[in-house]
């Protein structure tokens, strides 16, 4: 389906994890992101980090291969926190991490506390997002997500999109970044407030996938936003964007209706030999 497919290699202290269209769907849990979790913020203002590792682990058991970890806490000491959060994580799991945050600050005090190679959420198409993140990603020798938006906002098409993608890469590229190590996230707006918005994502990860080959990325999750039954529209999502060439979604695994779908995907796309983890997985189930 797919022609020149370019895989990125992220790495921890000691696991590597391959993405790319010749394997299963790399699943980036989202979970440790206090935007959106009140309880989750609350342990981390007050320097609790039991959270943090209970997700973390939680993620993992439930098949995520890459961590987000995202530090946004208002008036939070944001550089320091990530630290803290990066360290809390590596004591109870050595997935790779997607360092997540907008502030190249805050950035860069992941990455100097990182061991491996990590990916960066993210860098997008304005100039300012350019000039401050790739430098960075260049300097620590990681991999980068980049949002296919730019100084004029999210493009309404897919084309636009598209080209927005091919400037980050371009860009990453003159700064000695290789293309393999640029994730593209086509970005996802929610159906309910435009009816087209779920087909110009998948339309912009078919092209950007058979046009560029990159791996891409998405937080499936904003398309049911406002919504009743999320996790069923999401899942169905995942499946259509797997197909499309979706490689590495940010998504809560702990959701069975989302894993499954995933799984269920790898399964009908050929990257799940004999059944042998949907097998594994239907299990699981039936013991608990
Ligand atoms: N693309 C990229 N990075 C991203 C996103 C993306 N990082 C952040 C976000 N989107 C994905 N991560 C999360 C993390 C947590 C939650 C949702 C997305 C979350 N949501 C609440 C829940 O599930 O209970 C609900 C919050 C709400 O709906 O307001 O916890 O798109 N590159």
């Amino acid at each position: 389906m797919f022609g020149n497919n370019l895989e990125t290699v992220v790495s921890s202290a000691t696991q590597t994890v391959t993405i790319g269209r010749g394997g299963p769907v790399i699943v980036i849990g989202e979970r440790i992101n206090p935007t959106g979790r009140k309880k989750l913020m609350a342990s981390l203002e007050q320097g609790d980090l039991d959270v943090v590792r209970r997700d973390a682990l939680a993620q993992v058991e439930a098949g995520a291969a890459i961590l987000d970890v995202n530090a946004g806490v208002p008036g939070a000491d944001e550089p320091e926190l990530m630290r803290q959060i990066i360290r809390a994580v590596r004591q109870v799991t050595d997935v790779p991490l997607c360092i997540d945050s907008p502030n190249p600050h805050v950035l860069e005090a992941g990455l100097r506390e990182y061991e491996g190679k990590p990916l960066v959420n993210s860098v997008n198409g304005e100039e300012r997002s350019l000039e401050s993140i790739l430098p960075l990603v260049k300097a620590y020798g990681a991999a980068v997500i980049g949002l296919a938006m730019d100084d004029d906002g999210i493009p309404q098409t897919a084309e636009k999109r598209l080209q927005v993608a091919c400037k980050i890469i371009d860009r990453a590229e003159r700064l000695g970044i290789p293309r393999n190590d640029v994730i593209i996230d086509p970005l996802v707006l929610a159906v309910c407030a435009d009816a087209g918005a779920g087909r110009t994502t998948l339309e912009a990860i078919w092209r950007i996938a058979t046009e560029l080959g990159v791996n891409i990325t998405m937080g499936a999750s904003n398309v049911s936003h406002g919504l009743p039954d999320r996790p069923v529209i999401n899942a169905a999502f995942l499946a259509m964007a797997v197909a499309c060439g979706l490689t590495c979604p940010i998504t809560n695994p702990l959701v069975s209706t989302v894993r499954e779908a995933i799984l269920a995907s790898d399964l009908l796309l050929g990257h799940d030999e004999w059944a042998m983890r949907w097998m594994a997985h239907y299990r699981g189930k039936a013991r608990s």
